[in-house]
């Protein structure tokens, strides 16, 4: 096999390579690169590059789509790898993008790191209104809810879904966390959220946090 470049992996996904991006996953798990190292020192990265040209204007809406779909394509190949072999799952965890909200690769990755700790996920998608995540607690019955929110306007909807599941007599059988770039440990208090972490590590770690306080 000739050297593998591991950086090729974060080029694909700036350049919104999803083929490529896929192709050096697939290479780099068959040379035992661990799968956590090429989510946290080139997928995550080359999306934070993105956003960063994003916010310097010197890449648009479409570009950061085909570096979002590129980093799935990437996402795709790991994701088993990175699930745990857990064979009690350490909790539900009922996971949502906010209302009025379309961004889900922070999400996605939450989710797919919950997976991999061990967590049961159940992704109710993006855009979710409080009554459908108030349905889904009560069919599915979680000891979490995690709850994502990239826009500041969109940050009210999430102290409505927690109102919504206080109103329902649903929030003392659940905690909360949140997360997104700009949710805060101050605004997770503020609205009464039960925790917060900036990211999908932590995430995890916080989530068994929660299960050990629901305990
Ligand atoms: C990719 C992207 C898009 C893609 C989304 C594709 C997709 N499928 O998700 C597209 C092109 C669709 C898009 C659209 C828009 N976007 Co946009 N987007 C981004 C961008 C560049 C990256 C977001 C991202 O995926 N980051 C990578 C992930 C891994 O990071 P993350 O989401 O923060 O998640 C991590 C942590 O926050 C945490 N986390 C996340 N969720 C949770 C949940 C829990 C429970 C926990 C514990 C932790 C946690 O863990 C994650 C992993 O570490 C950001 C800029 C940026 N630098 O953030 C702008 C950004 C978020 N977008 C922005 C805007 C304005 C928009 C649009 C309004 C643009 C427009 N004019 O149409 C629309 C809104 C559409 C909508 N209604 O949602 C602004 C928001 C500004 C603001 N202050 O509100 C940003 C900040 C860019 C900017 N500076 O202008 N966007």
């Amino acid at each position: 096999m000739p050297d593998l470049d591991l950086d090729q992996l974060y080029f694909a996904i700036i350049d919104g390579n999803a083929k490529a991006a896929a192709a050096v996953t697939k290479e780099a798990v068959a040379a035992d690169v661990d799968p956590q190292t090429l989510l946290t020192d080139y997928m995550i990265p080359a999306m934070d590059e993105v956003g960063a040209r994003f916010e310097a204007n010197e890449c648009f809406v479409p570009e950061l789509l085909i570096a979002a779909r590129a980093m799935k394509a990437g996402m795709e190949v790991i994701r088993p790898l990175l699930l745990g072999k857990a064979v009690e799952p350490a909790g539900r965890v009922v996971v949502a993008t906010v209302q009025g909200d379309l961004h889900d690769i922070g999400k996605n990755l939450v989710a797919t790191m919950l997976e991999g700790g061990g967590f049961q996920i159940v992704d109710i998608g993006t855009d979710v209104s409080p009554d459908k995540l108030a349905d889904a607690v009560q069919s599915h019955q979680p000891q979490l809810v995690a709850l994502s929110a990239l826009l500041t306007t969109t940050l009210p909807s999430m102290k409505r879904m927690l109102d919504r599941l206080t109103q329902d007599g649903l929030r003392a059988g659940v905690k909360v966390m949140i997360g997104g770039a700009p949710v805060t440990q101050d605004f997770a208090d503020e609205i009464g959220a039960d925790g917060y972490s900036d990211n999908a590590a932590g995430a995890v770690n916080l989530a068994r946090q929660l299960m050990g306080a629901a305990a």
